[in-house]
């Protein structure tokens, strides 16, 4: 049995919307961040990241985490390229070629996308963004992520999704990533490609279903 744990307000959107591309029989666990709560440790407390069941199974205190029948994964870029392989399928390379441009593009994300991206969301999230501390913050990460996009962009233009010419894992990965930069619309605007690309991959049922499941969580 497959279990994912993780609110939909973190990093499990990840493989939440894999796992939903593909059809898979998955239980989710909706622990939330800590953080988030007043009093983690209150008896009447969610099941959260700080809840000792949660650190057995990461002692980070942090998600998502895969259990898949005894197999225990955090990092959710790697939970999500190893669920697109083990649920086999068009989600997953197909071959070695393929398996090393979906890891390129999940990379390009993790490493050099999603940390100024989740600085333009944590400021907008924190009503920053007119601040001149907060003006400050997006104009470096928008300079901090034309780089990688402009790799993307080059890629694909005169191509709908990142490998194989079908929707991959590789879209996923990168998509979330970007997803936090979206609240600062110049940060993507003059990446034309990108932008259809991804109103491509958030036009799919599969990650409308996820926002929705998302949005209905507390905030
Ligand atoms: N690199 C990790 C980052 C995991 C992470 O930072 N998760 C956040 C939610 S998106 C979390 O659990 N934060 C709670 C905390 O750090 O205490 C991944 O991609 O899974």
């Amino acid at each position: 049995m497959i279990t994912l744990y993780g609110c939909l307000r973190s990093r499990a959107s990840r493989p939440w919307w894999l796992l939903t591309e593909a059809g898979a029989d998955f239980r989710h666990e909706p622990v939330v961040q800590a953080y988030r709560l007043p009093d983690p440790a209150a008896a009447d407390a969610p099941f959260n990241t700080a809840s000792p069941g949660f650190r057995a199974l990461n002692p980070m205190g942090q998600i998502p985490v895969l259990d898949d029948d005894g197999l225990v994964l955090t990092e959710s870029l790697a939970i999500t390229l190893y669920l697109a392989r083990r649920l086999g399928g068009d989600l997953g390379p197909r071959d070695l070629a393929e398996e090393g441009a979906i890891l390129q593009w999940a990379f390009l994300g993790g490493t050099a996308i999603e940390a100024s991206a989740l600085q333009i969301l944590f400021t907008y999230a924190k009503g920053q963004a007119d601040t001149p501390d907060g003006r400050t913050t997006i104009a470096a990460a928008c300079e901090a992520v034309a780089r990688p996009v402009e790799h993307a962009e080059a890629h694909l233009a005169g191509r709908d999704w990142l490998v194989g010419g079908r929707f991959t894992a590789a879209d996923i990965a990168l998509a979330e990533c970007l997803r936090y930069a979206q609240p600062h619309p110049p940060a993507l605007a003059r990446f034309g490609a990108v932008l259809a690309w991804l109103e491509r991959c958030q036009a799919r049922p599969a990650f409308r279903a996820m926002m929705s499941a998302r949005d209905a969580e507390p905030a």
